[in-house]
Order: C-alpha cells, then sequence, then structure tokens
C-alpha cells in the first residue's frame, strides 16, 4: 500500500498540555510518527497541492491565525507555547479579536492545543499527506495510507482542539467530492469523538459521518459525539453516533462498526476516509477502551468488505511502543 509522511510532520512538538489541572508532557509527540515509519517501513514525501485544498475546508481567517499566532504571542513577550486560556460566550456581541489571547480564545475549543512555531508547517505537511493519499485512491489504488500527524479530526473549519489544527480527513473527503465522487462517507473509529469532523458536515448531504467512540458522557470532548446528535438540514440522518462505554472489547467495538458500515453502503457512498486512531488499543495512557493488536486485521477487513476505495489518516494512539504494531496490524488487514 502507498503510505505518505512529510518530514514537516515531525517538527510541531509543544511541551506540555493543561492535564486534570496540572501540565504533563504533550501526549502527541514527533515520537509517534516515527514509531509508525519504522514499522511500517518508511514512507514517500506527498507533493505540495498548495493551501487550496485546505482552503476547501477551513476559514482563510483561521488559516492565517495558525500561521501567525506563534509569532504574535512571542511579540507579546509571552515565554513558551501559545495557549488559550479566555474563550468567548460565541453570539452574545460582536467579538474584539485585536488581541492575540483573544484570538486564541476565539479559534480553540480547548487549553490542550499549544500552537508552536512549527504548527502551520506540520500541520500543512500532515493534510499534503492526507492530499497524496487521496490522490493515490483517486488514482486506482484500492487504498493508501497517510501518516497524519497532528491528527485531525477535533479540527474544525475555524478551531483547534484535541491535538489538532487542520482537519485531515474533512479536506480528504472534501478533495474526494471535488474530484467527482457525490457521495463520499467517513469512518472515525478514533477512541474520541471527531467533533470537528461532524460539526463541518453536519449541515451536508454529501458527506456522511460514522463514527464509533467513547461515550462523551464520560469522555473528551464530552459536548459532542451522542446517539441523538443526526445532522441538521440538508445534512439530516448523514451523521451517525455509535458511543461505547469504558472497557469495550473487539466484540462489541466490530458490532458497531458493522452498524456504522451498513449504514454507509445502504446511503450508497463511492468513496471511504477513515479516520484510524489506535488509542482504542487495551493499554493506551489516555483511553479506555480494551482492542488488541490483532483485531485492528480483523477490523480492516470487515471495512475492505464494504469495497469502496479507502483513504486511511492516521488520527490518535499515545502508546508510543505498541502504535507501529497497531498500525501495521490495520494495514495487514488491507
Ligand atoms: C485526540 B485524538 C487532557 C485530556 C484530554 C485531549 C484528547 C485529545 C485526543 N490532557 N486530551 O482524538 O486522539
Ligand atoms: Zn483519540
Amino acid at each position: 500500500m502507498k503510505r505518505f509522511f512529510s518530514p514537516a510532520q515531525l517538527a510541531h512538538a509543544p511541551r506540555h498540555e493543561l492535564h486534570n489541572g496540572g501540565f504533563t508532557d504533550y501526549a502527541e509527540k514527533p515520537a509517534r510518527a516515527q514509531a509508525i515509519l519504522d514499522a511500517i517501513g518508511g514512507a514517500d514525501a506527498p507533493p505540495d497541492r498548495g493551501d487550496a485544498p485546505i482552503l476547501a475546508v477551513h476559514s482563510p481567517d483561521y488559516c492565517a491565525f495558525l500561521q501567525q499566532a506563534s509569532a504574535a504571542w512571542a511579540a507579546a513577550g509571552r515565554p513558551g507555547d501559545a495557549l488559550p486560556y479566555a474563550f468567548p460566550i460565541v453570539g452574545r456581541r460582536p467579538l474584539r479579536l485585536d488581541r492575540i489571547d483573544a484570538l486564541l480564545g476565539r479559534h480553540s475549543f480547548d487549553a490542550t492545543t499549544p500552537i508552536t512555531p512549527a504548527t502551520w508547517t506540520s500541520a500543512y505537511g500532515s493534510a499534503q499527506s492526507a492530499l497524496a493519499a487521496t490522490h493515490a485512491v483517486l488514482g486506482g489504488e484500492p487504498a493508501a495510507f497517510a501518516l497524519c500527524r497532528p491528527p485531525g479530526h477535533h479540527a474544525g473549519a475555524d478551531y483547534c482542539g484535541g491535538y489538532c489544527h487542520l482537519n485531515v480527513a474533512a479536506i480528504a473527503a472534501q478533495a474526494a467530492r471535488d474530484a467527482g465522487h457525490t457521495r463520499v462517507a467517513i469512518l472515525d473509529i478514533d477512541y474520541h469523538h471527531g467533533n470537528g469532523t461532524q460539526d463541518i458536515f453536519w449541515q451536508r448531504g454529501d458527506v456522511f459521518y460514522a463514527s464509533v467512540h467513547a461515550d462523551p458522557a464520560t469522555d473528551y470532548p464530552f459536548y459532542w459525539g451522542h446517539a441523538d446528535e443526526t445532522g441538521e438540514g440538508a445534512g439530516e440522518g448523514t451523521t451517525l453516533n455509535l458511543p461505547l462505554p469504558h472497557g469495550t472489547t473487539l466484540d462489541a467495538f466490530r458490532t458497531a462498526q458493522s452498524r456504522a458500515l451498513d449504514a454507509i453502503a445502504r446511503w450508497g457512498a463511492s468513496f471511504l476516509v477513515l479516520s484510524f486512531g489506535a488509542d482504542t488499543w487495551e493499554g493506551d495512557p489516555i483511553s479506555h477502551f480494551a482492542l488488541r493488536t490483532p483485531d485492528y486485521t480483523v477490523l480492516a477487513r470487515d471495512i475492505v468488505a464494504l469495497g469502496l476505495p479507502t483513504v486511511i489518516v492516521m488520527e490518535g494512539g499515545y502508546a508510543i511502543d505498541a502504535l507501529g504494531a497497531n498500525v501495521a496490524s490495520l494495514l495487514a488487514g488491507f
């Protein structure tokens, strides 16, 4: 299978994240990408397709913010990584966004996603990897893998959060739409609900979003991912959320994934984007499911049986010692 990764994706390396009221090491480390590369025998650098396919999903203001935030933070005399700490209540009155602190809060939904001088460069590389895999599949490959890091599924059209800046799954899906696929599905099997992806396609009837994830009643991102969220307007019925409890093992996960696959097949998708997180693994340090390494091969085979051209984009997975084997197990099923 073709695999894509840009060395620029290694540069984004925040020091800390806010965790349980204090600061801990940032979990979404560059070493994650290296572990995956080692396990899958490397990857090709993606060509540069420019920012048009990114701007097809994200607002120009938000992209400018991602490029300038770190410098503006430093210019304001702040040490360390740029981190939001003041959030607007949207819709009350016009927002004043003169100050970097105000911009950070406006374009973030949490305080776990620092911006460094390299964030834009790495997120841009991650998006280019997703686009390279998408174009490989559009060109006739049955499947291709984008080693996306930073990940994407928590990022919305104009906000970051959950270690995500550019929504690589959405960028891939939109590129497939723009190449002529009229019905594109995204299957998200990361441990966490992909609130950003859901939000981007919430009112659209041309992209189906299905997600199997930890119940937001107990898990991040808390506000989204409940079973009664099904989309709105033209998008009514094209969002499917399948939350599962702590301790979930292969059987229940596979049943839920099969429900998602059935819905995608019934809807008539001609192209699939798989948001893959290995944080469903039993030893993941920030998650609470109990999948085992060989299980990813089983899940992949079920996805392959759908018979759709498939772009796989990497999302989470934080047990670095097991991450390579878990990704290799998934790819083996393809
Ligand atoms: C990203 B992805 C605070 C705990 C919350 C955010 C989790 C983001 C997961 N330290 N951290 O979906 O794997
Ligand atoms: Zn996750």
